[in-house]
């Protein structure tokens, strides 16, 4: 039947020539913007399809029908065309913005790093736990002190040359050298001893200060922990046995505690408190200068004229005090060989406590 139709610009190339450019525009659209400018060149009522439509008019009535038709299907296949293509420019679309938007509720963010106590209060806080344990309390005190607190009531007078041992700190206060930094924690026994009548089983923690040029062993400011027992019949045996028991409780079966002959001006009789060197177990290392043994602290009888100065009857009364650096107890305990490192500052030390 086409045959007989007069050459038209409605023929079946025509027709087809318009369809297989109007499917590439829309086939090949990026964008729904471009399908949208896509769709309007093809089968808009500006478009080359209605532009074929309205031709159709002018052809013989026994043509139109055929030719309307073949149109009819055109539209209706590019319209499949746009449509598919839609679906995939608005799936794609959806796509990048669900990732451009997408929030991952897993994250979680780090937050500042949480620090932890200094190697010596935590050493100190274990130690008030051992001698709680045992039955002391935890008495503090000033760090300002008088001469007398921190001398004279100790049985260390102005000129008593033990005076020269402690290199001390003195304060623009007062008489000349009537006022310091404390250089033991004895003080604060002594205020104890005031403040209220034996019994007393006490130990007293706390900062010191001494005019010591720093090195490897010695810091101007150290920690220290003094003990004192006050009570009837106390005997150098009960000492002996409570720096016994804090050393088994402290530091475990491997390490044990010796006495030797000492002086203090405050006890008599005194001794000097070792303990087996934890760096080597005792068999002995470059640390305990290969004695097998570690100075820790003094210990001792009272000395009946500190009593005396405080009030107590030394013919009713007995007792022992002992006195030991934390500083040290800590490199003993964490097996710290080079003491300086405590005051270094240096994290990949300290965030190991
Ligand atoms: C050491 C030695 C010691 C004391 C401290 C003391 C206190 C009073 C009376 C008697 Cl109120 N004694 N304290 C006794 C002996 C030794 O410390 O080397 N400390 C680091």
């Amino acid at each position: 039947m086409t045959d007989t139709l007069p050459p038209s610009p409605l023929d079946g190339d025509a027709v087809a020539a318009v369809e297989d450019r109007a499917r590439a525009g829309l086939a090949g659209a990026e964008s729904l913007d471009e399908l949208r400018a896509a769709q309007a060149e093809a089968l808009g009522r500006r478009g080359a399809l209605t532009a074929l439509n309205q031709v159709l008019g002018s052809l013989p009535p026994e043509a139109r029908k055929a030719v309307g038709a073949r149109l009819n299907e055109a539209r209706a296949r590019l319209q499949a065309v746009a449509d598919a293509r839609r679906a995939e420019l608005e799936a794609a679309e959806r796509a990048a913005l669900l990732e451009a938007e997408r929030l991952d509720l897993t994250e979680t963010l780090p937050g500042p790093r949480r620090g932890s106590l200094s190697l010596i209060t935590q050493t100190r806080d274990a130690l008030e736990d051992t001698f709680i344990g045992m039955g002391f309390v935890v008495a503090e005190g000033p760090e300002v002190e008088s001469d007398w607190h921190n001398f004279e009531a100790l049985n260390i007078p102005r000129f008593h040359p033990a005076r020269s041992n402690f290199d001390t700190l003195y304060l623009a206060w007062g008489e000349p050298e009537s006022t310091l930094i404390r250089t033991h924690t004895s003080p604060v026994q002594i205020r104890l001893m005031r403040s209220q009548p034996p019994p007393i089983y006490a130990v007293m923690p706390g900062r010191v200060y001494r005019k010591d040029t720093p090195d490897a062993r010695h810091t101007p400011s150290f920690s220290q922990i003094e003990g004192l027992v006050v009570d009837r019949d106390i005997t150098f045996g009960d000492l002996a046995g409570t720096i016994d028991t804090f050393t088994r409780a402290y530091f475990g079966p491997t390490i044990t505690a010796r006495l030797r002959p000492a002086y203090f001006p405050f006890t008599e009789p005194s001794a000097e408190f070792e303990i087996t060197c934890s760096i080597c177990e005792g068999s002995g290392c470059r640390t305990c200068s290969y004695t097998g043994w570690i100075e820790l602290g003094g210990c001792g009888m009272v000395h009946p004229n500190v009593f005396r100065a405080v009030g107590i009857d030394p013919e009713e009364w007995s007792g022992f005090a002992f006195g030991f650096g934390i500083d040290r107890l800590a490199q003993m305990r964490h097996e710290i060989a080079d003491m300086r490192v405590l005051a270094d500052n240096d994290m990949r030390f300290t965030t190991q406590f």
